[in-house]
């Protein structure tokens, strides 16, 4: 150790006596902070361990640069004291390893340094580095370094947290889980987006309607039309694949986009939500007290698809508006069924319902 380095016992500003004494104090999270001490000189290493555990830290130490990129690689690390000279690496190519390895998460790094060496100081701050502490250190300045760290580090990772709840809430449905409208939009048309760079694979949309809503509302209340709605998304989300993306369109509209799905596929999805609303049940609970026994109720539930590409359909404007078009088509037929959008597409709707008519019995109506 060539750096003015004090042996342990011996600190240099700080006094022993300065150390808090009693138990270590408590931390805002779970766990006490994990410290990694990156040091390859033994007694400097001992000694910044002894005084960081004294702040009821828990400390790793780590001899050269490799065993530093590993551990924190390996293990959930709140802060790093980061030696610049280390036998294997220079301090500033394990700095830079450290910070893009811990992606969005903030691992504040503090550089160990001799006093003179500004140059260095200077390009660890730089490639961020987000403290020094120059050599000869005292106890108190390490204690010190450390706390403000990780005050910084508990804001950042509350702010991370609160940013990705934010995020989840301005694409989500408060009621039903489901992604939001606006969402939706921006799903849609990056789905088209994506198709057309690949050379036009095919994606579908379905809308999806419930059946008199209004008298489900007027006859049980709104909260029980609330809770349909909840059960709607269930069984939306039970029915659909990985890469498919539900969303609640608007009051009682659903839309689920089917990323490389061409019609024939869109209609059995289709089918087979609008089969699963048919056989959910409500249970309502008696309205007119104790003599009554309640019931259920059973809400259907009509639906539009569309596929794009078609010569008419080019745009997610048009796949939305063909959607809709078969959706109200499907209302005007008489509701609880499938229709498909353009004449061309109704006819390959109306084949796929044939094909199931003949298919062996089912309780099935719709098609
Ligand atoms: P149709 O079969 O033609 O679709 O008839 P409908 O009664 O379902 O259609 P309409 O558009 O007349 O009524 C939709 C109803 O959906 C009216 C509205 O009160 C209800 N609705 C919209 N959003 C919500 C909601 O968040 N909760 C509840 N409980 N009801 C809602
Ligand atoms: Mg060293
Ligand atoms: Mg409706
Ligand atoms: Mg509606």
């Amino acid at each position: 150790m060539s750096e003015s380095a004090r042996e342990p016992g011996a600190p240099a500003g700080g006094r022993e006596s300065d150390r808090k004494v009693g138990p270590p104090s408590t931390f805002p999270g779970a766990h006490p902070p994990r410290v990694l001490v990156v040091e390859d000189s033994r007694t400097q290493a001992e000694w910044l361990a002894r005084v960081l555990e004294g702040e009821g830290y828990h400390v790793q130490v780590a001899a050269d640069g490799r065993e530093a990129i590993r551990r924190v690689g390996a293990e959930p690390t709140d802060l790093v004291f980061l030696d610049m000279v280390l036998p294997d690496m220079h301090g500033l190519e394990v700095l830079r390893a450290l910070k893009s390895s811990c992606g969005d998460q903030f691992i504040p790094v503090i550089l160990l340094s001799v006093k003179s060496d500004l140059d260095s100081r200077v390009a660890g701050l730089r490639m961020g580095a987000d403290d020094f502490l120059a050599k000869p250190y005292a106890d108190a300045e390490i204690q010190a370094r450390a706390a403000a760290m990780l005050r910084i580090k508990a804001l950042q990772d509350q702010l991370r947290v609160t940013t990705a709840k934010l995020e989840r809430l301005s694409v989500t449905d408060g009621l039903t889980g489901l992604y939001n409208h606006l969402h939706f939009q921006d799903r849609l048309r990056e789905e088209i987006g994506r198709s057309q760079r690949y050379d036009n694979a095919p994606a579908s949309l379905i809308m999806l309607d419930l059946d008199h809503f209004k008298r489900v509302n007027d006859e049980y209340g709104h909260p029980f039309g609330d809770r349909v709605l909840r059960g709607t998304a269930e069984v939306i989300s039970a029915a659909i694949r990985g890469p498919d993306i539900c969303a609640r369109y608007g009051g009682e509209e659903f839309a689920v986009i089917l990323p490389n799905t061409r019609l024939r596929g869109a209609l059995a999805v289709a089918e087979r939500f609008l089969r699963r609303m048919r056989e959910k049940s409500y249970p309502v609970v008696g309205a007119s007290g104790a003599d009554d026994p309640g019931g259920e109720v059973r809400v259907t539930a009509s639906a539009g698809v569309a596929v794009y590409p078609t010569t008419e359909v080019n745009t997610a404007e048009t796949l939305l508006k063909y959607a809709d078009d078969a959706l109200y088509r499907a209302k005007r037929e008489g509701r609880d069924r499938v229709c498909s959008a353009s004449p061309s597409h109704y006819s390959a709707a109306s084949a796929y319902a044939a094909e199931r008519a003949k298919a062996p019995p089912s309780s099935d109506k719709s098609g």
